[in-house]
């Protein structure tokens, strides 16, 4: 009996907007409005002004360290925009500030978290999504199980988690991607490839060609979109969002983009990568390409921009402000937010300022026990 073919696969790539800023018009129907474009264009250029300063108050000694967003705006901002505010779920990496802000977190809280202190982490009552984490790749269970629970409860509800490509390859992105789909749970799964994961190319960390087709091992569906379209990666978001809703199942999306700064500014770029590649991607700068568009309607010029540049500075100088004149936080401050009833031990190490749980007796360092 000869052999036969029992699987095969091809791997869609969507783009709209292209890089001269033309638009597909039949690829484009039903997506984003004129007025949804200059809503988000706006955001996005307060956004990359907002990772400017970021970078200069580390720079400048009053931050910790800070991965720049910059260059990956589009990809946050357009998927954001697709996922429902106050009812779908974000469940973040870290370079996807464009859709958390979207989506109500105080853009101080940002700030507030790489300058170490943990209420950049209190995300307020009514905003869906979980703090940015930093340990590559863990979030992706949580959004796995969070859009388990949509489903147990039927709510019409749908969650969206952010990862780099280097994610794809840590094992917590496999065991996500398989309890989603066995459990079909309303989960897309968003993947920023910019190309990088701190100094490793794509092409050395994997051997497979593109992310998206990892999507199919699991029996999800995938789409690899230009991640730096606002128009792609907003279509190719709302489907899939929608489609985990009604129960159609999971979604990979694979959003080439680039990470035009350096992994953080604990990093230097140029040491591993060459500026020929960096000044390609700077051509396709999702916000260079947005605005061309929206000049070419009409919709756009210099005196616009200037105005938007001005009311960006004062934006995010007001939250520089708020993130800085925030109080000092208390010691009794890291007791508060993990145990709804704080255990015995924790009551004593909170009241006396001393621990007993690292091999000192109570009775030793004076404590009554
Ligand atoms: C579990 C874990 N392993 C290693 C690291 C160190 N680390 C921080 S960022 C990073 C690369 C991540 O690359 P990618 O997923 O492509 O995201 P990108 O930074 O490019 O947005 C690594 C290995 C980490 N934070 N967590
Ligand atoms: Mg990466």
């Amino acid at each position: 009996m000869p052999k036969q073919v029992v699987y095969e696969a091809k791997i869609e790539y969507l783009q709209i907007l292209d890089e001269n800023g033309k638009l597909d018009e039949e690829l484009a129907q039903d997506t984003l409005t004129d007025e949804q474009v200059v809503f988000l264009y706006e955001h996005m250029v307060t956004c990359r002004h907002y990772d400017e300063i970021a970078f200069k108050l580390q720079r400048s000694g009053r931050m910790g360290t800070y991965p720049q967003n910059k260059g990956q705006e589009a990809a946050a901002a357009g998927s954001g925009f697709a996922a429902r505010k106050g009812q779908d779920f974000l469940v973040p990496c870290y370079r996807e500030n464009a859709a958390l802000f979207l989506h109500g977190l105080p853009m101080q809280n940002i700030l507030l978290h790489w300058m170490g202190d943990e209420r950049g982490n209190l995300i307020p009552e009514g905003v869906r999504q979980t703090p940015i984490a930093i340990p590559i790749g863990t979030q992706m269970l949580h959004a796995a199980g969070i859009a388990w629970a949509y489903k147990i409860r039927k709510e019409d509800k749908a969650v969206i988690t952010y990862f780099g490509d280097g994610a794809t390859s840590e094992g917590d992105f496999h065991e996500a991607m398989n309890f989603a789909t066995v459990m079909n749970a309303p989960c897309v799964f968003f993947c920023q490839n910019n190309q990088w994961a701190i100094s490793v190319p794509r092409e050395i960390q994997m051997a497979s060609e593109t992310v998206a087709q990892k999507a199919l091992a699991y029996g999800a569906q995938c789409i690899q979109v230009d991640g730096n379209d606002l128009f792609a990666v907003y279509k190719a978001t709302r489907e899939a969002l929608e489609r985990a809703r009604g129960g159609g199942g999971v979604t990979l999306i694979e959003a080439m983009t680039y990470r035009l700064g350096d992994h953080t500014t604990a990093d230097d770029a140029r040491r591993y990568r060459d500026e020929k590649e960096v000044e390609a991607w700077k051509a396709r700068d999702p916000l260079i390409r947005t605005r061309k568009y929206l000049e070419a309607r009409g919709l756009w010029d210099d005196d616009k921009q200037s105005k938007l540049e001005a009311k960006a500075k004062a934006v995010v100088s007001e939250v520089v402000k708020a993130a800085e004149g925030i109080e000092a936080p208390t010691f009794e401050d890291i007791f508060d937010h993990t145990f709804a009833e704080l255990p015995d031990e924790l009551v004593r190490q909170r009241d006396t300022g001393r621990t007993s749980s690292i091999g000192q007796h109570p009775e030793q360092a004076g404590l009554r026990v």
